[in-house]
């Protein structure tokens, strides 16, 4: 069985109508379509580079404010130049691209467009038609990033492809094993990961695009994965949003990667392991891996896994204190962050989460935060703890967790 379509969506920049693209994300997704939303405003290069990392099967972008015909063209020229043409552009804007417009946009190399008055049916079908044939041996890879996208791919493509069977084929698990070895010449370092989970709505996306904007001015070098997810939905399609709230990430030296959970539940997807795996073995200086929003129940990261350092992000409002006690991850997490604490009920919810996790009698850190607040003092306090744990006793962590198992 294929696995679902990947579609990256982006609005141009100078341009605000995102009011078509989420209707017709949603359409996408209602039929089995995995969208990454980028978002409005957005540059050629975020485009491409998305595009490249996502290994998406094709961009389709709404315009709407004029430029259409430069602005898809060099989405085109940017996919060729950097060994990527086999990423295929599409769109619409209205009634502001005209049939010659369009013509011209063919000529140069844009697949389709698409006028005021086409039905989304008929958008949901030529996305099935032109796109949903699985990819025939792709060329080698020019960059490391669409190197690391093929990977990616090729791992989730083999767990979907043995989703139905309860355990995995040895060809596939042998399969599985080659995709993992990443890029082991140019290994310097070894990446510190870090897990953030939480419920919906606290403030885990922006929090991590913060955090990102630190490691990134800490380290003029350096470079950083995010392992994102999302919920896959009815359908089996998935909207995959966290670009689009994004700002400092959307840069070349941060790596992103957007994972539907494909039927899995607790936060993350059957692939994610693998998929951190390789991430963690590449040449990152963090990987930092986002659950979807997660219930009380939820333990996603496995106790001596790959994750260095788990945060749980929780929202103020959580209700009466007794919720406290059902959250599972209140006990297990290095550091709880209680998010837009500038909130009125976040005096109490830090109190009553540090009572909380005085009953645990372990060393568990809590720090407040406003994430949405550029340079915020607390948002400074968690990227030191964070980053305190040097690269050797990252090292020394791991070698000790392989003699264990
Ligand atoms: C809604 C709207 C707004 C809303 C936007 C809300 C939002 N969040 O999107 C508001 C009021 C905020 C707005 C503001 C502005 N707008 Co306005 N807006 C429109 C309007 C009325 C409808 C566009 C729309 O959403 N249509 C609904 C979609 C679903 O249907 P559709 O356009 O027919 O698209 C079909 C296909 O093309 C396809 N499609 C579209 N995109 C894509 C993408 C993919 C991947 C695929 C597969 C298909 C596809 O899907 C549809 C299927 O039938 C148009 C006029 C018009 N009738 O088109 C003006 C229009 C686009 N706006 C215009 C202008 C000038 C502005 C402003 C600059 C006005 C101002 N001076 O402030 C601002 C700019 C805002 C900004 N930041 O960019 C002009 C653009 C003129 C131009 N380019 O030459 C238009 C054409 C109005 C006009 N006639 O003057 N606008």
């Amino acid at each position: 069985m294929a696995s679902p379509i990947r579609i990256l969506t982006a609005v141009p920049i100078c341009d605000g109508h995102d009011s078509a693209i989420n209707t017709i994300n949603l359409e996408f997704i209602r039929h089995g379509i995995e969208v990454i939303y980028l978002g409005y405003h957005r540059s050629v290069a975020d485009i491409v580079r998305a595009a490249i990392q996502e290994d998406v099967r094709a961009i389709g972008i709404s315009s709407y404010n004029g430029g259409h015909i430069e602005f898809f063209a060099a989405v085109v020229d940017l996919l060729r130049r950097s060994g990527a043409d086999d990423i295929k552009v599409f769109g619409g804007g209205g009634g502001t691209i005209t049939h010659d417009d369009a013509a011209a946009m063919r000529r140069r190399g844009v697949d389709e467009i698409f006028f005021a008055g086409t039905s989304l049916h008929d958008t949901v079908k030529f996305v099935h038609r032109r796109y949903g044939k699985p990819r025939s041996k792709r060329s080698r890879p020019k960059s490391f990033d669409r190197e690391l996208g093929h990977r990616l791919t090729k791992i989730e493509d083999a767990y979907y492809a043995t989703r139905s069977r309860k355990r995995r084929t040895p060809k596939n698990k042998r399969r599985m094993q080659n995709v993992t070895i990443a890029n082991r010449k140019s290994q310097i370092a070894i990446p510190r990961v870090i897990g953030f989970t939480g419920p919906g709505g606290a403030g885990k996306t922006t929090l991590i695009d913060e955090l990102v904007l630190r490691f990134l001015n800490r380290n003029p070098k350096g470079r950083i994965a995010i392992l994102s997810h999302d919920p896959s939905v009815v359908g089996e399609g998935a909207l995959l949003g966290d670009r689009a709230t994004m700002i400092n990430s959307q840069d070349d030296r941060v790596f992103m990667r957007s994972m539907a959970t494909r039927g899995q539940a607790g936060g993350l997807s059957p692939a994610t392991h693998d998929c951190l795996a390789l991430l963690a073995q590449s040449n990152f200086e963090h990987v930092i891996i986002e659950t979807v929003g997660t219930g009380q129940e939820a333990m996603p990261f496995q106790k001596n896994g790959i994750v260095d350092v788990t945060v749980l992000v929780m929202n103020p409002d959580y209700g009466s204190r007794l919720q406290l006690q059902k959250i599972v991850m209140l006990d297990l997490a290095d550091i709880v962050v209680v998010n837009k604490s500038d909130l009125q009920r976040a005096r109490t919810a830090h109190t009553e989460i540090e009572q909380r996790l005085e009953q645990n009698r372990q060393t568990q850190q809590l720090v407040d935060t406003v994430a949405k607040r550029h340079r915020d003092p607390g948002v400074d306090r968690l990227f030191e703890l964070i980053s305190k744990e040097s690269v050797a006793a990252v090292y020394d962590r791991r070698t000790k967790q392989k003699r264990h198992s």
